[in-house]
């Protein structure tokens, strides 16, 4: 018996895993081990021999079940010091950079020169981009027969069979909202009004959705000498150069009389466009002393106040400040494409850098 006793707890002590344990527990103590093989004999024996026996079997069989457990036990401590000594994290450690979105070249561009005007006086008016054929046109002394109000120019959104009210339009500027600052707000005014237009026009520089910001100034006392300091002041500051020389070429729009449109100074060099210095001209806006009868439609009264007003397009001075060649690039595609050539745009506006024709 002390030979099955040392026998057993050594195959235990030595015994690797679960499986090993569980093999020995069979052999020893299971229903037909070793120890109830031994029991069995109990049987044969004489009584005085079984009150030995007996009760030694029964100590065996406690002991290697004792025995048994405690490895098991062991087996598993060690098992899960192995696993805190592979399985561990450094949570220190940095985590992966996130993606950032960043602005749209149109939205910066559009919060550049919003700032740009609030230093020189003007305030922000915003407004609908459906509105009514009056506000679009009529107070704009744009009249019924203009072909700006042909329907292969302007969206128009038709009103139900049998509703005989004009319909309303999206809008093709941001002039309407002017007139309705005037209404709401009276004179003297100084606002500009940014956002998007629309316009039944798809090619290389036309989209059928585009932004614009227009500026209305209007006073007793202001003259076309305002206009050019005004857009001097906005152009040096957009495109960061110290000077500018801008040429006023006379122009028609129906809302403005005189009308002008204002080129500026610029030169092409390798491919490079460089603003203030140069021999070329390169169209930037429109503008012009607002037409009384523009004043009159606001609710203003034109014997006491004139004014000017200029119209821009948000998304060329975009492109001309950051290179983008293609006015559609802003709205087919994402944007990702400008950092793949190299343009820094949406990061850092760098303009004397590389922009290429
Ligand atoms: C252009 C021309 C222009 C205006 C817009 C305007 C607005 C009111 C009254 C008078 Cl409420 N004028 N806006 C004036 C002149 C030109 O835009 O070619 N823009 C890209």
């Amino acid at each position: 018996m002390d030979d099955l006793k040392s026998k057993y707890l050594s195959q235990i002590a030595d015994a690797a895993d679960e499986n090993a344990l569980e093999t020995i527990r069979v052999a020893a103590v299971g229903k037909k081990g070793e120890v109830a093989l031994k029991m069995r004999e109990l049987g044969k024996m004489t009584p005085e021999e079984r009150q030995v026996a007996g009760p030694a079997l029964n100590a065996l069989k406690n002991e290697i079940n004792s025995a048994l457990a405690a490895k098991k036990a062991g087996l598993a401590d060690a098992a899960l010091d192995e696993r805190l000594r592979t399985e561990w994290l450094d949570v220190t450690l940095p985590t992966r950079a996130s993606r950032v979105g960043t602005l749209h070249p149109v939205s910066q561009a559009q919060e550049e020169l919003t700032a740009i005007f609030a230093e020189l006086g003007f305030s922000v008016a915003e407004g609908p981009r459906i509105d009514t054929d009056w506000y679009n046109f009529d107070a704009l002394n744009i009249p019924s027969h203009h072909p700006a109000r042909a329907e292969m120019d302007t969206f128009y959104m038709h009103r139900a069979e049998g509703d005989d009210r004009p319909p309303h339009v999206l809008r093709t500027h941001t002039s309407p909202v002017q007139i309705r600052s005037m209404e709401k707000m009276g004179a003297p005014l100084r606002i500009i009004c940014p956002g998007g237009v629309y316009r039944a026009d798809y090619d290389q520089t036309h989209t059928p959705m585009f932004h614009q910001v227009e500026g209305l100034a209007l006073d007793t006392d202001i003259s076309m000498a305002n206009l050019k300091w005004t857009l001097e002041e906005f152009v040096k500051s957009f495109f960061e150069v110290d000077d500018v020389e801008l040429r006023f070429r006379a122009s028609h729009f129906p809302f403005t009389e005189p009308s002008a449109e204002v080129d500026i100074r610029c030169s092409w060099k390798d491919g490079t466009l460089k603003i203030g210095e140069g021999d070329d001209w390169m169209e930037i806006l429109g503008s012009g002393m607002v037409h009384p009868k523009v004043i009159a439609a606001g609710g203003i009264d034109p014997d006491v106040y004139q004014g000017f007003a200029f119209g821009i397009g948000i998304d060329r001075l975009a492109m001309l400040k950051y290179g983008i060649p293609d006015l559609r690039a802003f709205f087919d595609s994402d944007l990702r494409w400008l950092r793949h050539y190299g343009f820094q745009c949406l990061d850092m506006p760098s303009l004397h850098g590389g922009l290429s024709r």
